[in-house]
């Protein structure tokens, strides 16, 4: 373990590196420490929730691994998020799915209400942790030939229509309680395996579903709408109906937040480049960060070249008062609180490497046209001494420097997540 001496002896060393770019350190940790992550809670039981019937996964969603000690409870899910939070510097969100309430007995979806988040909302309060919200539009008998709000069927649009007010009700619930406004995220699965005749009709009954929900109007200082849109999902592969192109017109129309999902677009198309083009003309955006593997596989995100293009842009763009992060990943194949800590660790990684960058010196070589000296202080920036910096912020923030963090997981892999059976 390395001592406290030799993290600020390093760091000191790094700041006077940094310095001579003109970069200070010390500004950089102090504008990251103010951006929250919002953890997903799905992360933590395979995208299972609480719901009585535990319908198998549905929409196209696919978690795969067995790895022991997923959390089966609202408690233990609660103790998981504790553990990484404490191995996590920064003070950070969490990002709530609707089957994940604490239902006495079966509730349907288009019944549920606050009352069945009090639980989610007092640990919140405990634990100075805000929340974030998403309706659940899959795993349910009622999504499975795989279309709710654009169903063709009037009935079963109504049940997810109500389902939506249910959950932007819920929503602002949440962002009185905390003072903080809940991120309402609307991702639906609606789509075609195979080539449909009708791609229009879908997306009008689309937007007429979430007109109907987004009727009622909200504070945004306690509730605001995001919609996520999708290329294509498994089952859903010929045609999606709330494709980027419908959702960035539905939000410009409507006002209302886009979710660009970083493993929804083509794997030859990126996000960091949409950022800007989109809050050119949205005030707000929301982000799942995700990593796909070759299709939208939800791998827990790493210190990724995209990634770091994502933070880049949030950086240099000025944007980070205007985009709200999220996660997005589910791996069973290795312990979830680690894939948390690693998943969030990784994001503040890029932001801090983002906030390093010397980027007046960088903009000014590119508006004198000088490319050769923009690649060159770019390529001279990756070897920087970043890690002691990072470390330094680590141990401010009085979380474990370095792999001590997988030391104290190992204690509670041992200690709790591997006394649950099943
Ligand atoms: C699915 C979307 C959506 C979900 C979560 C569980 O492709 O990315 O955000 O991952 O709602
Ligand atoms: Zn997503």
């Amino acid at each position: 373990m390395p001592s406290r001496a030799s993290i600020e002896e390093a760091h000191s060393l790094a700041a006077e590196r940094y310095a001579t770019l003109g970069v200070d350190t010390a500004a950089a940790i102090e504008c990251l420490a103010s951006v929250p992550i919002s953890l997903n809670c799905w992360q933590g039981d395979d995208v299972t929730g609480f719901e009585k019937t535990q319908a198998a996964l549905g929409g196209g969603l696919a978690v795969t691994g067995n790895y022991p000690g997923k959390a089966r409870t609202p408690d233990e899910l609660r103790s998981d998020l504790q553990e990484a939070y404490s191995l996590i510097p920064g003070k950070h969100r969490l990002n709530l799915h609707a089957s994940y309430g604490e239902f006495q007995g079966y509730v349907e979806r288009d019944r549920i209400g606050p009352e069945h988040f009090q639980g989610w909302m007092d640990w919140g309060k405990e634990q100075g942790i805000a929340l974030d919200f998403n309706p659940t539009y899959f795993s349910h008998e009622k999504a499975a030939d795989g279309f709710t709000l654009a169903h063709h069927d009037a009935g079963v649009r109504k049940f997810w229509i109500d389902h939506g007010i249910a959950c932007r009700k819920i929503g602002a619930a949440m962002g009185a309680a905390q003072g903080s406004p809940c991120v309402t995220n609307f991702w639906v699965p609606d789509g075609y395996k195979d080539t449909p005749v009708s791609r229009r009709q879908p997306r009008e009954r689309l937007a007429e579903s979430l007109d109907a929900i987004f009727a009622q109007h909200f504070d945004p200082r306690y509730n605001l709408d995001a919609v996520e849109g999708k290329l294509f999902g498994l089952g859903s592969e010929s045609y999606v109906v709330g494709s980027h192109e419908f959702y960035l017109g539905y939000a410009i129309s409507r006002g209302k937040l886009l979710c660009l999902d970083t493993g929804h677009f083509h794997p030859t198309e990126t996000v960091s480049d949409k950022i800007s083009s989109v809050l050119m003309y949205l005030p707000e955006l929301l982000l799942h960060v995700s990593r796909g593997v070759r299709w939208d596989s939800d791998h827990v995100v790493t210190l990724s070249d995209e990634l770091q293009a994502i933070a880049q842009e949030l950086v240099r763009g000025d944007y980070l008062g205007r985009v709200h992060i999220g996660l997005d990943f589910f791996d069973a194949t290795i312990n979830r609180v680690a894939a948390w800590v690693i998943g969030t660790r990784s994001t503040l990684k890029a932001l801090l490497l983002a906030l390093l960058e010397p980027t007046d010196q960088l903009r000014e070589l590119e508006l004198a046209g000088d490319f050769t000296g923009r690649l060159a202080l770019l390529e001279e920036l990756k070897t920087l001494p970043f890690g002691a910096v990072w470390d330094h912020y680590c141990a401010q923030a009085n979380v474990p420097v370095g792999m001590d963090w997988f030391q104290d997981l190992r204690a509670y892999e041992q200690d709790v997540q591997s006394l649950r059976k099943k």
